[in-house]
């Protein structure tokens, strides 16, 4: 284990957070013809939106609502050290004014030219002793060249470039990489290859920055964590460290209709099975489209700080 992985190994519980344009449309789709499709972060994919109409509902996406302390706080409530946001998910969309390109919250949505949602979580995360990391999905909907072999290497440039942002402008302690599935997969020609010469420009950038495996293939060596995802795995793989992602509810980005709440005693539960087992916990939740973590959610969360302080929990 890397020496630069000490604190997140002290840490042991997140809060993740799926947030970006997909937000906006709070997990439900109305079509042309009056049905709904309903899904979340991966609303645009799997209701067939097409792509024009994408766009034009992102560019009234205005998370005016979004409020870094109250965010740290229902964190800090929870137990938990350490914050991981979407800076990017599959639909491209930049929640930072990213220069690379304008599809983006700065340069696409109807929210305050002024702010900088990212900018403001990391003040409010270092004021509170909190990390900050960030979630960058590798594979990109959005961006034309990703899905053209001739020109992949311009979108990894482009994609470079949006890393590099995201370490000097706002110094994430970790960065949680996603997409990197299946080579095999038409759109996907993510190699092996591309993750190491990724992980090192990161290392070059910022030396103890921590990256999870899925930079590359999810192999042991590759990055610092293992990603399981809504499970705890029975075993430690080879003495590797690893990090159970969960969400609070049955979306990661937020679905208005969805109430199926974990209680606090399941996420205690959950916290606890983990760690005994040696792993790192990762409690998502969804802000809805004015930037707001439910209610419900942060009731929950303040409950499992409450339990985890009283039995007292560094
Ligand atoms: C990915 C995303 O597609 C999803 O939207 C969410 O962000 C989640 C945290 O990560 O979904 C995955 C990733 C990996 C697996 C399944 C879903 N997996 O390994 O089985």
């Amino acid at each position: 284990t890397a020496p630069r992985t000490a604190w997140w190994r002290t840490d042991r519980f997140g809060m993740f957070i799926h947030f970006g344009a997909y937000s906006n449309l709070e997990g439900e789709y109305t079509r042309p013809d009056g049905s709904v499709c309903r899904n979340a972060e991966w609303i645009e994919r799997e209701c067939g939106i097409p792509r024009a109409e994408y766009e034009k509902q992102a560019a009234a996406f205005n998370p005016s609502g979004f409020d870094a302390e109250a965010i740290v706080r229902a964190a800090k409530d929870a137990g938990q050290r350490y914050l991981v946001i979407t800076a990017k998910h599959h639909d491209g969309y930049a929640m930072w004014p990213t220069r690379q390109n304008t599809w983006n919250l700065r340069d696409h949505s109807a929210f305050d030219k002024r702010r900088d949602l990212l900018a403001e979580l990391k003040r409010a995360a270092d004021a509170a002793g909190i990390r900050l990391g960030f979630y960058y999905s590798i594979w990109d909907w959005h961006d034309p060249d990703f899905a053209d072999p001739a020109a992949f290497p311009r979108y990894k440039k482009r994609m470079y470039g949006q890393l590099a942002e995201l370490i000097e402008n706002y110094d994430p302690a970790l960065l949680w990489f996603d997409g990197e599935w299946d080579a095999d997969r038409p759109t996907n020609r993510w190699s092996r290859q591309d993750g190491a010469e990724l992980q090192a420009y990161l290392h070059r950038l910022k030396p103890d920055l921590i990256v999870n495996n899925r930079v590359g293939k999810r192999d042991v060596v590759d990055g610092d964590f293992g990603t399981p995802e809504q499970e705890i795995p029975a075993e430690p793989v080879d003495g590797q460290l690893w990090e159970s992602c969960m969400t609070l509810n049955d979306h990661w980005g937020y679905a208005r209709y969805d109430g199926n709440w974990k209680s606090p005693a399941t996420v205690v539960r959950n916290l606890l099975d983990v760690a005994s087992r040696g792993g790192n916990y990762l409690l998502n939740v969804g802000p809805d489209r004015l930037g707001r973590i439910p209610q419900p959610a942060v009731d929950r969360l303040r409950e499992t700080g409450r339990w985890l302080a009283a039995h007292g929990q560094g």
